[in-house]
């Protein structure tokens, strides 16, 4: 994903006292001390306008984005407040370039090489400090999204249920290889969320947050969306209950909660009783995420929901003029 390579985004001070470092070294270069001013004054318009670009090619075109990490970019942080820091950011990349030249060449024609010199530094600092608080929003941005779990626009499979009911569990089993081990924004534990290969396709499986362990009305807005967010990248939901209630959470407030996730999607969902090896259950389906028994009827029957490849519909036999 893109996000995983955005770079850290410097603070204004970060940017200059890097670029004022990158400057002085290069002025050192030059033995004539007007040469060397104007110089410095090359140097920094250059590594400051150079920086700032880079921040902005960090980021990715929003729009492109799979429909999972759109929404929730907007949800945590509004797309739109994005694009105008980094607008911003271009203002400030284009102003200091121009400035910076201008003053470069000032410096080379003026008596007074040294006080062109002091005016660029003031100037583009000026510049770069004024958009110091689109910069520390920008890395906050960042800080999130690069912790975003990996998630497509495929197959997927959201799993639900309270805390401790095994959901990580079978995550693992099912998707074989040690899956990513992820957050979300609104959670310190760690998410599990899995691949599986299907012949050439690839399902999903998603952990959901815990944001799930409290009762709806103390969710906040944000917590709200992004959990429909969640949601709606399921093309089909598995809720998991531990009728042992060993996880914590007596069944029947595990049933309150299945109604709950019941009312967010218009997907199937699909509901399983775990740890059969120390609690059996009525429910129609039952595994152990423990032992692996009945593991794979749950898969398959998951699996079952992909949608069907689409077939052209066989071509009508033309009708013939007899
Ligand atoms: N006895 C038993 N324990 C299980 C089973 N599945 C998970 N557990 C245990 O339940 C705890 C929570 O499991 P985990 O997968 O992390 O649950 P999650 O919080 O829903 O992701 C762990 O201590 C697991 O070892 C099972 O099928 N049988
Ligand atoms: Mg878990």
């Amino acid at each position: 994903m893109e996000f995983e390579r955005l770079p850290t985004v410097p603070t204004a001070d970060e940017i200059l006292d890097r670029s004022f470092r990158r400057a002085a070294k290069k002025m050192k270069e030059k033995i004539n001390k007007d040469r060397a001013n104007e110089e410095f004054v090359r140097a920094v318009r250059s590594a400051v306008h150079d920086r700032l670009v880079y921040i902005i090619r960090g980021f990715p075109e929003f729009d492109e984005l799979p429909q999972f990490y759109r929404e929730m970019t907007d949800i945590l942080f509004g797309i739109e407040r994005i694009r105008q820091s980094l607008g911003a950011v271009g203002w400030a990349a284009k102003h200091a370039g121009m400035i910076g030249g201008d003053l470069a060449f000032r410096a080379r024609k003026s008596k007074d090489s040294l006080s062109v010199r002091k005016q660029a530094v003031a100037r583009i600092a000026s510049i770069v400090h004024q958009i110091d608080d689109d910069l520390r929003f920008l890395n906050e941005v960042r800080n999130v999204l690069r912790n975003l779990p990996h998630i497509e626009d495929a197959f997927t499979i959201v799993i639900a249920g309270y805390p401790n009911v095994g959901k990580s569990s079978f995550i693992r089993r099912v998707t074989g290889a040690e899956p990513e081990v992820a957050s979300y924004p609104f959670t310190t534990k760690g998410i599990i969320v899995g691949h599986r290969k299907i012949g050439r396709e690839r399902a999903q499986f998603v952990d959901t947050p815990g944001i799930l362990d409290r009762p709806a009305e103390e969710r906040n807005v944000i917590e709200r969306q992004a959990l429909s967010a969640i949601m709606n990248v399921a093309n089909v939901v598995l809720f998991i209950i531990d009728p042992s209630g060993h996880c914590g959470y007596p069944v029947e407030v595990q049933r309150r909660l299945l109604e709950e996730v019941r009312g967010l999607v218009s997907v199937p969902v699909i509901v399983v009783a775990n740890k059969s090896d120390i609690m059996d259950s009525s429910e129609d389906l039952r595994m152990s995420t423990g032992t692996g028994e009945g593991v794979r009827e749950v898969l398959d029957l998951l699996l079952s929901y992909r949608p069907k490849p689409t077939r052209r519909p066989p071509a009508e036999a033309p009708l013939q003029n007899r």
